[in-house]
């Protein structure tokens, strides 16, 4: 038996379950509740040194990471693949994962946690807030978690994650121009899963448009994905209630500074 260690609302985890649910899966989920701290438990910790979900468990032998979890399960479970045969494709496949790995990642956090979390941690007491922060087992997540909490959108890290979605938007219009229906082609794949719950976020927080309103390839990608049902299983049957409406009233908050600095980006990086 698949054993999930997971979180309703974690883009990783839903990486995770969508893969799943596209190969057809059953699986057993552990709910690891972020918000309280669990993903520090010690004997969570045993499973995940980093402190952070989804965690993989198959008979006992925990695998992190969720690209590398989504790539083991296309491996020990071929069927429908979702990696490509050839090997210049896998490398392109795998240009997605780094993306996400490399900013799309902290973008999504930092952006999330400008708009949201904060008010979370806000509402905490200093000792509370103290120690959240001092479980933070990492010196540059501390530093963001920090950095977002005092500064918001503000932040540095806000705009390092503006930046990797540019990127990003740009590079998914490059190559679904003249070819698609998916990142790849004609196989959807890993690189599709990976760019999900990204896109999903920015949605539901209602600051999608800003990157992609005119790039109308993207859009035509984004509700193609959105009619899958591991979409539908692997993200929207998992908030719980309440969450939706957070994440719209909140990323509302933040949007017309959010959209200054991604102007503010595009005049300092024209090139980029
Ligand atoms: N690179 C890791 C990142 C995992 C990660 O940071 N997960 C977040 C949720 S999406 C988490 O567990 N955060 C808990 C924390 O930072 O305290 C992966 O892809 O699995």
């Amino acid at each position: 038996m698949l054993e999930l260690y997971q979180f309703g609302n974690s883009v990783c985890a839903q990486k995770v379950r969508i893969t799943l649910h596209e190969k057809g899966l059953k699986w057993k989920a552990h709910e690891v509740n972020l918000f309280t701290g669990e993903q520090y438990d010690p004997e969570y910790l045993k499973l995940n040194p980093k402190g952070v979900v989804p965690t993989l468990v198959v008979e006992g032998q925990p695998i992190i990471e969720s690209t590398l979890i989504c790539e083991y399960l296309d491996e020990t479970y071929p069927e429908p693949s979702l990696v490509p045969a050839d090997p210049a494709l896998k490398s392109r496949m795998r240009l997605w994962s780094k993306a996400v790995d490399e900013g799309l990642f902290e973008g999504v956090m930092d952006i999330s946690f400008s708009a949201m979390f904060r008010d979370r941690v806000k509402n905490m007491t200093d000792a509370q807030r103290e120690q959240r922060f001092a479980n933070v087992g990492d010196p540059r997540r501390r530093d963001r978690v920090k950095s977002t909490f005092e500064h918001g959108i503000d932040s540095p890290f806000v705009f390092n994650g503006i930046a990797a979605y540019e990127k990003a938007f740009k590079n998914m219009a490059k190559e679904l121009d003249g070819g698609g229906p998916w990142l790849l082609g004609d196989q959807f794949s890993l690189a599709d899963i990976n760019m999900m719950p990204f896109v999903n976020r920015l949605e539901y927080l209602g600051l999608l448009d800003i990157w992609i309103d005119n790039r109308a390839q993207v859009q035509e990608w984004w509700e193609r994905a959105k009619q899958r049902p591991s979409f539908i299983a692997g993200i929207i049957d998992h908030f719980k209630p309440g969450e939706e409406s957070e994440m719209q009233e909140s990323g509302l908050k933040i949007r017309d500074q959010l959209a200054a600095r991604y102007q503010s980006y595009l005049e300092q990086f024209p090139n980029n």
